[in-house]
Parts: structure tokens; sequence; C-alpha cells
């Protein structure tokens, strides 16, 4: 969080406005404070009708978040005795009756206003949908014996999820019996920094093709990037010209809202803690467990390869490496599993500064991607909070991020010929 703003509306708290969450977390790693810049008031006229509130509550542990969630909270920022983020009026006025002291609320419109500080024409570098589908298509063409593209299956409004494999003997959806790994981006539609990372990793790995370590993983594993696994909500999120704050997908829910949350939909503890059921909370977890066909998509690709090993989904913001369980309040079981998980997670944590963390230790969070990944077939699944204090961190963040999460990737694929190398 911006420490003007944070100031600017919390005067109470001036004490604590200066540990916005980063700066928690630069204090744990050591990380040197980044100036913050000048805000400008700017025009939020388009979220005039939006009736969600930016909002600060108290919650002074993993069990008040999770049960913020709940209420429909779209929590984005974590400081040790309050949360803020997002909430539509009506659940806000519920939260007093559930015990919740709101500690600021202002409207989206106002909350934006301050926070737009890079317009989408000033983020002309970033990909929209048609044209992350051209990139990638470039990059199938120009390397045709170690790329080929194809799509997991079309969206609610159409469009295609599209999917790079990165394997020199099989193109395309022909099956392998080498070991497989899956980076994804943009499960949330405002998160547009995540799809720049999976596409600037497709890149790096083809560009780099002739390096050894590299051309080792093209010619022994099958590698797969889907930059792009919500690009309606991508394009709802940036189709006026100006940022709305969209996370879910576009699906009309029967009160009129838009949106189902993707990171609630899988099948796993599904709607329980940390989802709501409210079709326009920001959590809500849909109508039914794969209900949307996003998520059906990324389900069928994954159980029909049961060569999958490992799996990478980016999301912003808060610079975490989180792996399961996510929506239950627990370490995974095994033994085994939990050292590759630990390993793998501080590995990557190490090279991108992010904190390694289990899921729930930050919330709890039912229905989420690594968590049935790992529970329906036994994948090594982890989320990726990327770098920023913002959505909408500006072009210079592009290639920060993907530098550092190239490097993790890079490590994820060296161990993703045996995982259970690194319990033995
Ligand atoms: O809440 C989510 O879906 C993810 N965070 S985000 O801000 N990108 O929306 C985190 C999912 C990881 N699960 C838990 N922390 N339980
Ligand atoms: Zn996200």
């Amino acid at each position: 969080m911006k420490k003007v703003l944070l100031t600017l509306l919390l005067p109470l708290l001036a004490a604590a406005a200066s540990a916005g969450p980063l700066d928690q977390l630069r204090r744990g790693l050591d990380l040197p404070s980044a100036p913050e810049p000048a805000l400008e008031s700017a025009d939020a006229s388009h979220l005039a009708g939006d009736d969600r509130y930016w909002v600060t509550v108290t919650a002074d542990d993993k069990y008040d978040r999770t049960a913020l969630l709940r209420s429909g909270l779209d929590i984005v920022e974590i400081e040790k005795n309050f949360v803020s983020g997002f909430i539509r009026l009506d659940a806000m006025e519920q939260l007093a009756a559930k015990g919740f002291i709101v500690r600021s609320r202002q409207p989206i419109a106002d909350y934006a206003a301050r926070h737009l500080k890079d317009f989408p024409a000033g983020d002309a570098v970033y990909h929209n949908y048609s044209e992350t589908t051209d990139a990638l298509k470039e990059l199938a063409a120009a390397h045709p014996a170690e790329a080929s593209l194809f799509s997991l299956g079309k969206t609610t409004e159409g469009r295609e999820i599209w999917c790079l494999r990165l394997n020199t003997s099989e193109k395309g959806e022909t099956p392998s019996t080498r070991p497989a790994v899956l980076f994804m981006g943009n499960h949330h539609g405002r998160e547009h920094l995540t799809n720049e990372v999976a596409l600037a990793l497709a890149r790096h790995l083809l560009a780099n093709k002739a390096d050894p370590a590299i051309r080792g993983y093209l010619d022994t594993l099958d590698v797969y990037v889907a930059p792009l696994t919500n690009p309606d909500g991508a394009e709802y999120d940036i189709k006026t010209g100006k940022y709305r704050w969209h996370r879910k997908n576009t699906r009309i829910n029967p009160d009129k809202s838009v949106g189902v949350d993707l990171n609630r939909n899988y099948d796993s503890l599904w709607c329980q803690a940390g989802a709501s059921q409210y079709a326009s909370a920001d959590t809500y977890c849909g109508p039914y467990a794969f209900s949307e066909p996003e998520t059906r998509a990324i389900r069928d690709f994954v159980l029909a390869r049961p060569n999958l090993k490992t799996l990478m989904s980016y999301h912003s913001y808060s610079s975490l490496l989180l792996y399961p369980w996510a929506g239950r309040d627990e370490d995974v079981a095994d033994a085994r599993d939990r050292k590759v998980f630990e390993t793998m997670a501080r590995a990557m944590g190490a090279l991108t500064a992010y904190r390694p963390q289990r899921a729930s230790d930050l919330y709890v969070a039912t229905g989420d991607t690594g968590d049935w990944a790992y529970a329906a077939r036994g994948v090594f699944a982890f989320t990726a909070e990327l770098d920023g204090s913002t959505f909408y961190p500006g072009a210079a963040m592009i290639e920060k991020a993907a530098a550092k999460n190239i490097k993790a990737a890079l490590y994820l694929l060296g161990v993703s010929d045996d995982p259970y190398k690194l319990a033995r």
C-alpha cells in the first residue's frame, strides 16, 4: 500500500502507516525500500456505478482473514492487525453484525482516483488478449522444432485459452511420457503482470534454446506455458481504457453481477473456508465446483496428463511463494511430499526474494488451483504472488519480476524430472 495514501486515509494509524505489507516483507528479507512515486489524482469516473468499497478491517490472524474472505471481502493487503481490500456495499454493511470493525471505507472510485497512476495507454507494453495470442503464435512459428501452440479450451465469452508447449519431440496435444511442467498466469483478470512473466519465461526458454541446460529441458521435459488463463477477465479489466480492478471471469450471474473467482472454483473443499457463496462477492466460488469453462479446461488438461509433475500459477501481488494446503489449515500429510514442497518453495523463494509459506498460513482459501492439482494428481503445485504494491505496477516492473521468476522457473524445470530426489 502506498504510504502517502495510507496516511491520508488512516490518520489514526499514522504510526503503523509506514509499514505496508511489502515493507514488512522487505524488513523480513532485508531488501531495500523502493521510493514511493508521487500520487496524482486520476479520473476514475468509469467506476462511479461500481458499489465496491476499499475497506480496512480489523483482523488479528489468519482465522479472521479466512472469515472475512467468506464474508465477501477480497483481501488485497495484509498487516499484523488489519487487512485492506474490496467489498460490496451490502456485504460491508453486514460486517459489524459478524463482529468485524471497519476502520475505514471509501468507494472504489475514490480509491481508484488516488491509485491509477499508469493508465492502460501508459501500459502499452503489457499484452492484451490479441497481443498475447500473436506473441504466442509468433513464438511457435519461429521455433517449430521446439514449440507448438494449442488451446486448453474456450472461455465463457469464447476466447481461446492458449497454451504454448515446449518439447522437441511431441507437438500440440499428443501424449508424452516425459515429466511435464505447467506454468500459468492470470487466473485473476487484474493481475496483468502474471501474463507478462509467463510470456517472458516462454520467450527466454526459446531465445536461449542453445544454452545446454535449457536444451536439456527442451529435450527431456514436456513444458507448458498458459500465460492468460482468464482472458475474459483480463480484457474486461481494461476494455473501458481504464482499469476496473476486475478479479473474476465474466460469467453473468443470476443477480447480474459479473464473474466467478476462478481460484475458488476448483473441486477442492469447494466453497468452504475463504470463499463466498454470494455471486457479487469478488471471492465468489461459482454455482458448483468446476462450473466455469476456464477451470474445466485446466482440470481436463491436468487429468489428461499423468506425466505432470509440477505446476506454477502466477498471481499478484505480495512477493510470496505459496504451497498446499491453501484450503485446510494443515500441512500436507505425506512427509516426503512436504519435504519436496518445502524444499522447492525455499529454493524458489531464495531466487525471487519471495517469502516461502504454506498458503493457509496467509489465510485459508478453498477451491484453488494448487490444492486441487495436488489432491487430484499429486502435482507439486505452487502459487507465486509476484512483486509490487499494486495490481498495476507499470511497465518497469515487468523486467524485474520476469528476471527473478525465470530463475525460479529454471530451478523448477531442473527438479521436475524427479521431484522426489529432493526428499532422498
Ligand atoms: O486468494 C487468492 O486466490 C490468491 N491471492 S490473490 O491476491 N492473487 O487473489 C492466493 C491463493 C493462495 N491460497 C491461500 N493463501 N490460501
Ligand atoms: Zn490472484
